[in-house]
């Protein structure tokens, strides 16, 4: 394949949030409970106590919101839509005011000459769902794609790429597999059946969304690479099982149309699942943050590997490793895992959480050097079309509360200020340059 130089001219260069964490206002308007709001208000889920009724007020502030990405010279809004707001049963009547605020939010992008990007679910799920087996129970699935419906009968006209699901992993491990997401079950292995429903949701909910008059649609992903801890046959088999589970549970059935081994029988897929599942879809959404150490499990533990550190690299400020060539690997190997049935990908989440400062020196190195393997990855002639900074502002990182920074913004959660960090204006030059000047240094003041 001919080498290809760099990012195209039409290259999506984004921001990404999410609802939960930056609206706030979650008693107004008619937005019903989410598990996320249930799951904060149980004493001990999230460190010291945070919830995310305020976050940052993004449902009063959004156009100041939208005013900073356009300041960006952005391209491209990856926003959430809560279902709770807009369905507040999950099933049944729509809160008109809940539609109301994305449809204002849609027109603002289109103001601005932002394209939308709206993520469909990113775990905000309502409660009522939640108490009648949430992901475990089959008939979310179906819950799930008439609420996309509803949402893309109102929007379709204005929206530029739809996006399922968010980390459909991070929803099945970390909520139902360890229990320390909401909802906060420990289920291990049991918990594959919510995998299964999500990719089942995200598959009915792709028809829907073309019934609807959707132009193109996405899942995005989360890959977080398994780096065995040694060469020794344990810690290599136990790699495998956690990129089987934890990676391609998430992106065979939907470009292959089937499982990977998982090492346990699924009762639970039916006849006929894995052809919805396999939906066409437009665009592969890769969120990626760190590789993760994996070395073979000890006797008796519940899941087939265990996870360790990754030695001898930093780590970002929630203690993950820095690893930018790990992306260019998972863009090479998606490629020849896939070939002809991979999608053009666009890069849905890439970003880093440090301290309070606003001279974030460490957040452009990570951001420069993680473009940097994308364009590495295009030039080796992956199809890459976009990359979305996780993200524009500091918001509520679930489980840690409003410790973590991840924003390209700075905000005063006493007084909602927003303040860009050097980051900020670093992303500015790189999109303003087409991509090609990154060098790690941020340029001047606005
Ligand atoms: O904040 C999250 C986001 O909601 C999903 N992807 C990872 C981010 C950082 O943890």
């Amino acid at each position: 394949m001919k080498p290809v130089s760099g990012f195209s001219p039409d290259f999506q260069w984004g921001v990404a949030t999410s609802a939960f964490q930056i609206e706030g206002a979650t008693g107004e308007d008619g937005r019903g409970v989410s598990t996320w709001d249930t799951f904060c208000r149980e004493p001990g889920r999230i460190r010291d106590g945070h919830n995310a009724d305020v976050a940052c007020d993004h449902y009063h502030r959004w156009p100041e919101d939208l005013d900073l990405i356009a300041g960006l010279g952005a391209r491209a809004y990856r926003f959430s839509i809560a279902w709770p707001r807009v369905q507040p049963s999950g099933s049944g009547p729509v809160n008109a005011k809940g539609l109301d605020f994305y449809d204002r939010l849609v027109d603002g992008l289109a103001e601005r000459g932002l394209a939308a990007a709206p993520t469909l679910y990113h775990w905000d799920l309502p409660q009522p769902l939640e108490d009648a087996g949430g992901w475990m129970n089959r008939d979310t699935a179906a819950r799930f794609a008439e609420y996309a419906a509803i949402v893309a009968e109102r929007l379709a006209d204005r929206v530029e790429l739809w996006i399922t699901l968010n980390e459909p992993m991070v929803v099945m491990a970390y909520g139902y597999a360890f229990g320390v997401f909401a909802p906060g079950q420990a289920l291990m292995l049991g918990a594959l059946p919510t995998a299964h429903h999500q990719l089942l949701g995200h598959g009915l909910a792709v028809s829907a969304l073309r019934d609807a008059g959707a132009r193109r649609i996405a899942i995005a992903n989360n890959h977080t690479p398994a780096q065995a801890a040694s060469d020794r046959p344990e810690d290599l088999a136990a790699a495998e099982a956690f990129d089987n589970l934890l990676n391609w549970q998430f992106t065979d059935p939907i470009l292959r149309g089937v499982y990977p081994d998982l090492g346990v029988p699924l009762p639970h897929v039916r006849d006929g699942d894995l052809d919805t599942i396999a939906a066409p879809i437009d665009v592969l959404g890769v969120n990626y943050y760190s590789p993760v150490g994996v070395a073979a499990p000890s006797e008796g533990d519940a899941l087939p590997f265990a996870m360790t550190d990754v030695p001898g690299v930093p780590v970002t400020g929630m203690g993950w490793p820095v690893v930018p060539d790990a992306l260019r690997r998972v863009l090479l190997t998606l490629r020849e895992r896939y070939g002809a049935a991979l999608p053009p990908i666009q890069i849905t989440e890439s970003g880093c959480s440090y301290d309070e400062s606003l001279e974030d020196q460490h957040r452009i190195d990570y951001l420069d050097a993680h473009v940097g393997a994308v364009r590495a990855a295009v030039e080796e002639g992956v199809d890459v079309r976009g990359y979305y900074v996780w993200s524009l502002l500091d918001n509520f990182e679930w489980a840690e509360g409003y410790h973590p920074r991840f924003g390209l913004v700075h905000v005063d959660y006493e007084t909602q200020a927003r303040t860009p960090r050097a980051s900020y204006r670093w992303y500015r030059d790189l999109i303003g340059s087409g991509g090609v000047r990154g060098g790690g240094q941020a340029g001047a003041a606005p």
